[in-house]
């Protein structure tokens, strides 16, 4: 009988076909990933033209670098705080399940701290310091994006984007030292995008050079993160309806045909925009409250045939 079932011509092809489901089926190997970033309390250039602003950074950039891992992957980070500085700073990951008063507490200048957390939820997330006072930590430049691809990859509810695109919002407070105007909303003169004041914007800044770019028809994936000290984002694409929202990045949150989608102080979500594809047009996307985006909140993204081919690809999802 065993060897007349073995023998059933069609028992190894069922075998094979088992295998092949097993094998897809499986998420990709959860890895470790090794992050270090440096505080470092340095000038940065916060306008198209050149102006200079006292910051605090991760790296010396406002925002810090783009982290990225699969849903499932250890994050192994430190924190190193060169005796240069004259602050402690800290790291806090809202992508992380941990301890506040251990892995995010703050670290004095010429020490560093080292902890891992794995990125069990999928979605985008604000990075940031919160040493005291944190109003002040990050509104002088010290956040950024933490993106945590779904360990399933694309699917139909979520597909696979053309190009992809990192932005985040801040507002910009030109006395440096003011902590309780930080804090009251006070004195904020300007939204910077991606650290500066109409960063993509040659419409309104006749110094900007940058601009979002796509091809008709592609799909753009916006990663965005409020990193306003007190207002919420009216997250808008003019000339255009975002085909879905993902709150939080997980795609188990989808909404569809939105055209404005309120982001909380410290939340970042995810937006998808398809433009016609039979011919170029353009978006402006911005904060829809005009006092954010008259100050500066405005993007815009090209769809046109000739779309630099490595824009939104890649290390070019943050583009400086
Ligand atoms: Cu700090």
């Amino acid at each position: 009988m065993k060897i007349k079932f073995l023998s059933n011509p069609a028992i190894p092809q069922v075998f094979g076909i088992v295998m092949l489901a097993l094998f897809i089926a499986q998420p990709v190997a959860a890895k470790t990933v090794k992050v270090t970033m440096t505080a470092k309390e340095s000038t940065v250039v916060i306008d198209n033209k050149g102006t200079e602003y006292p910051a605090w950074t991760y790296d010396g950039k406002i925002p810090g670098p783009v982290v990225r891992v699969t849903e499932g992957d250890t994050v192994d980070f430190t924190l190193i705080n060169p005796d240069t500085n004259k602050e402690s700073h800290s790291m806090d990951f809202h992508a992380a399940v941990v301890d506040v008063l251990k892995e995010f507490s703050e670290v004095k200048p010429g020490e560093s701290k080292h902890f891992t957390f794995v990125a069990n939820h999928p979605g985008v997330f604000m990075y940031h310091c919160g040493a005291a006072t944190m109003a002040q930590h990050i509104a002088r430049g010290m956040y950024g994006i933490i993106i945590v691809d779904p360990k399933e990859g694309y699917s139909e509810a979520y597909p696979k984007p053309d190009r992809e695109y990192v932005l985040i919002q801040s507002q910009y407070f030109p006395n440096a030292k003011d902590k309780n105007a930080m804090i009251e909303n006070r004195g904020w003169a300007d939204s910077l995008i991606n650290g500066k004041i109409f960063h993509y914007d040659p419409v309104h800044d006749e110094n900007a050079s940058l601009t979002l770019q796509s091809k008709p028809g592609e799909r753009v994936r916006i990663f965005f993160v409020n990193a306003n000290i007190n207002n919420p984002v009216a997250f808008h694409p003019i000339a255009g309806i975002w085909d879905k929202v993902y709150i939080s990045g997980n795609p188990k949150n989808t909404l569809y045909g939105i055209q404005t989608y309120n982001v909380a102080v410290a939340e970042a979500s995810i937006f998808d925009l398809v433009s016609p594809a039979d011919h170029p047009t353009n978006n402006a996307i911005v904060d829809h409250a005009m006092g954010a985006a008259l100050r500066g909140a405005i993007t815009v993204l090209m769809n046109m045939p000739d779309a630099d081919p490595k824009l939104g690809k890649g290390d070019n999802i943050l583009i400086r």
